[in-house]
Formats: C-alpha cells, sequence, structure tokens
C-alpha cells in the first residue's frame, strides 16, 4: 500500500505539472469496463461524489489539488449525450477503459471512443490512453489486439498509448497514469507554444 501509494503520488505530480493550468483527465467507458473500479484504486483518501441527474451519473475525482478525474458511462441513450459536451470542455487527457473480455461490443466501444473524440470541445491533440482491462478473464484480448478491434492505428492527431489492466488488483493503473502523466505534459506544451 505505501509503495503504491507513493508512486501513484508521483506519477499524479507529473500529471499535474510544474505550475500549469489545473488538469482535467475524463475517464470514460461502456458501462461494466471498470472505471468506478479504477476511480477507487486512484481515490487514495479522496472522497469520490456521485452527481446523478437524470439517468446520467457523473462521478470525480480529485486525488491532488491541481487534478481531476471526471468519469461516466458512455454508450445509451441519445438524448443524454448533449449532457456530456459540458464535461468534455477543458479536458487535457483521455483514459479510455474497455473490457477486454467482451468481445460483443468491442466495436460499439470503439465508437463510442470515435464518437467522442469528434466533439470539437475536446481538442485534436488530446492525448488517449487506453486501457485494456480485465487482462484476467480467460480468453480476454491482449492489449495489441485491442488496439487493432478499435483501430487506435487511425486515430490521427491523438497520441495514445495502450495499457493492459486489472483493476481489482490495481495491475497496470500507476503505469497508464503514469505514461499519461508525460502525454499530458507534452500536450500542454504544445498549447502553451
Ligand atoms: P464501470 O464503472 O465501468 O461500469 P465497474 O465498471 O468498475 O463497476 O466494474 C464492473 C464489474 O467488472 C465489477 O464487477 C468489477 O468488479 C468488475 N471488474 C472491473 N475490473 C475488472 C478486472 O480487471 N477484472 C475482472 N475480472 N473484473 C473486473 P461486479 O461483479 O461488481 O459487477
Ligand atoms: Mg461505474
Amino acid at each position: 500500500m505505501g509503495l503504491w501509494f507513493s508512486k501513484l503520488t508521483s506519477a499524479f505530480s507529473e500529471l499535474v505539472g510544474a505550475g500549469g493550468p489545473p488538469s482535467r483527465i475524463l475517464m470514460l467507458g461502456l458501462d461494466a469496463a471498470g472505471k468506478t473500479t479504477i476511480l477507487y484504486k486512484l481515490k487514495l483518501n479522496e472522497v469520490v461524489s456521485s452527481i446523478p441527474t437524470i439517468g446520467f451519473n457523473v462521478e470525480t475525482v480529485s486525488p491532488m489539488p491541481g487534478l481531476t478525474f471526471t468519469v461516466w458511462d458512455v454508450g445509451g441513450q441519445q438524448k443524454l449525450r448533449q449532457l456530456w459536451r459540458h464535461y468534455y470542455q477543458g479536458t487535457q487527457g483521455l483514459i479510455y477503459v474497455v473490457d477486454s473480455g467482451d468481445k460483443a461490443r468491442l466495436y460499439e466501444s470503439r465508437d463510442e471512443l470515435f464518437g467522442i473524440l469528434k466533439n470539437p470541445e475536446i481538442t485534436s491533440k488530446v492525448p488517449v490512453v487506453v486501457l485494456a482491462n480485465k487482462q484476467d478473464l480467460p480468453g480476454s484480448l491482449g492489449p495489441s489486439d485491442i488496439a487493432q478491434a478499435l483501430n487506435l492505428h487511425h486515430l490521427s492527431g491523438h497520441p495514445w498509448h495502450i495499457q493492459g489492466t486489472c483493476a481489482p488488483n490495481g495491475e497496470g493503473i500507476y503505469e497508464a497514469v503514469n505514461v499519461l502523466g508525460k502525454m499530458v505534459r507534452e500536450y500542454k506544451k504544445l498549447g502553451s507554444r
């Protein structure tokens, strides 16, 4: 626990960066992909607040000043989607969570990801870290197969990275946050030029 805490804290510090604007990170994915489980791994000692609106739950966690993760389930009802836009603004990084065992919904997951990135509120160079979650499930697809199924090679403009994870035991999560931190730092540098 102590080591996990200090590694995550240092990855979060990287994500915040020195003196830049606060980092707003979105963590999205289909329902049951593992987002809430990951959020609880990231929360350290902070409280996760859930803001239920009509059929739309947004979870947020701010593990340190200047850093916020905002989470909701993508997919489903069209009429709720207009509410998502509000949360897109100022996003500096996207964590996209995929259930690597749910082959039936991989293409739905891909379409949602591309749909999100089409949104004008998300600027064209926002970095994307995909979590190929549930690597422990027998028969789950590995990260490179997930990258292919999701068409990540066609994410034009967005730097991306894929990481295999197992949310309940935290495997791969620190690594993903660490990589995202470096990518967000680069992204912020681009913005300030
Ligand atoms: P969501 O917030 O994206 O909707 P959750 O997803 O975090 O609620 O996770 C959905 C279910 O998947 C949960 O099981 C959770 O424990 C499980 N899960 C999340 N990550 C993993 C993983 O890496 N491996 C395995 N085997 N299961 C995972 P329940 O049974 O509580 O619905
Ligand atoms: Mg959830």
